[in-house]
């Protein structure tokens, strides 16, 4: 096999910076009004920013996107009893469950989107089930109107995990836009990033009204605390960093349909290698290259392509593996019986993520994909013709 070992390491993210000048610039207010946190004048502009990119009416940023979940269950007054989410998904979203003292309940995925599968939502809902908390996993949209009318038929609520969906349209509008409320991570390895960070998209202004004290500790002025909140909120030197990315935003998303392009054009008569297209009536972010690794066709697993692409410095993540199901604190759950998960068990086992990010060449893009295609031709040859 001709040997591409990468000269440089190339992970499966990395963040777009600023200019280290610009950024300066940006943090001169900031030192000079000596105010960095609590609702500063840069992160009411970056929520004013925001919803006009987003084209919402209601978007609370937060310090990550995990506590904006946990909010979010709290402003939804969701807390005790069930909810039925996925477990193809980063610990995140079913965690959240757990402190809210709510007890997961894991549905099986679509094997197109990778998202729950509406068929399979209807038998696990009890009479003790609140909510459904689905996740648009690589910003794919889930089928929102079954999920909807499915929440409807049963009075449920829809919170979205929209960590990974930044920027995605459905039908013309905001994904973000669908269902009760909406979360975002603004994680560094995130399309947009505030470094850590996240936001809150609410359907209300009354929920909106609720979010907003609930990320400050519940306090409505100086003499009244209206309710158990807690400490959710996002400083200024962050919500520098998320104006001059907000500039650089979509020339990233470009970018990345451009690579995500290549990487089909490349792999897609790779045997054994799956690559999805895009979505009718979707308009992508590009955020995640997900393929998935069939061993039989391709001549080798998807552990052993992930760790020989090591070798050649080729960092690709296995997200989501393990199944959330498979963690210890959820894994005695009914609703965790692998028997019960076969298409999340399929694709976590088969699933990965290859590098994707603005500033990879086209160059390295062509190198990732020549190793796969040699890397699965050396595996169908030594087990004779594949496995
Ligand atoms: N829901 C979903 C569906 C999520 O995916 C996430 C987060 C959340 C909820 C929670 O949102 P946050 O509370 O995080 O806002 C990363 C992120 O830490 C996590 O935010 C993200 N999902 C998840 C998909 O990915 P790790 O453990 O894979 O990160 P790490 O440190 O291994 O980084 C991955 C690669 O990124 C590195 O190999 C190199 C690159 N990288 C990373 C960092 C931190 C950089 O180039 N620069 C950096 O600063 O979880």
């Amino acid at each position: 096999m001709r040997r591409y070992r990468l000269a440089e390491p190339v992970y499966v993210t990395r963040p777009t910076m600023p200019s280290l000048a610009r950024y300066s610039e940006k943090l001169e207010g900031v030192w000079r009004r000596r105010w960095l946190t609590n609702e500063g004048e840069l992160h009411r502009e970056l929520e004013g920013r925001l919803r006009e990119r987003l084209g919402l009416e209601y978007v609370s940023l937060f310090c990550n996107g995990t506590i904006a979940l946990m909010v979010a269950l709290q402003a939804l007054r969701t807390h005790g009893g069930e909810v039925i989410t996925t477990p193809f998904t980063f610990p995140a979203t079913a965690h959240v469950l757990f402190w809210n003292g709510i007890r997961p309940v894991f549905c099986d995925i679509d094997a197109e989107t990778f998202n729950l599968d509406p068929r399979q939502i209807e038998p696990l809902i009890s009479a003790e089930t609140q909510a459904i908390l689905p996740v648009h996993v690589y910003g794919t949209p889930c089928d929102v109107d079954a999920i909807q009318a499915i929440a409807d038929r049963h009075g449920l609520r829809v919170l979205y995990d929209a960590a990974h969906a930044f920027g995605v349209e459905y039908h013309g509008r905001s994904l973000l836009s669908y269902g009760d409320a909406s979360v975002l991570s603004f994680h560094a390895t995130k399309l947009f990033t505030t470094v850590e960070g996240g936001a809150l998209v609410s359907k209300t202004p009354e929920q909106f009204r609720r979010v907003n004290f609930l990320k400050n500790f519940g306090i409505a002025d100086e003499d009244t605390v209206i309710g158990p909140g807690i400490n959710g909120k996002l400083n200024e030197l962050q919500a520098a960093f998320g104006l001059l990315q907000l500039e650089t935003v979509d020339v990233e998303i470009a970018n990345r349909q451009r690579l995500t392009d290549l990487y089909r054009e490349q792999l897609t008569d790779v045997p054994g290698i799956i690559i999805r297209g895009d979505r009718p009536g979707v308009s992508h972010n590009y955020g995640y290259l997900p393929i998935l690794v069939e061993p039989e066709k391709f001549g080798m697993c998807r552990d052993e392509l992930c760790d020989s692409l090591r070798e050649f410095n080729i960092f690709a993540r296995k997200y989501f593996h393990p199944l959330c199901s498979h963690f210890p604190c959820y894994s005695a759950l009914p609703s965790a019986d692998p028997k019960r998960l076969p298409t999340a068990e399929r694709v976590a086992g088969q699933v990965l993520c290859l590098p994707i990010y603005g500033e990879l060449d086209r160059e390295t893009v062509l190198a990732i994909c020549e190793t796969i295609r040699q890397l699965g031709r050396l595996g169908r040859t030594d087990s004779g013709g594949g496995r």
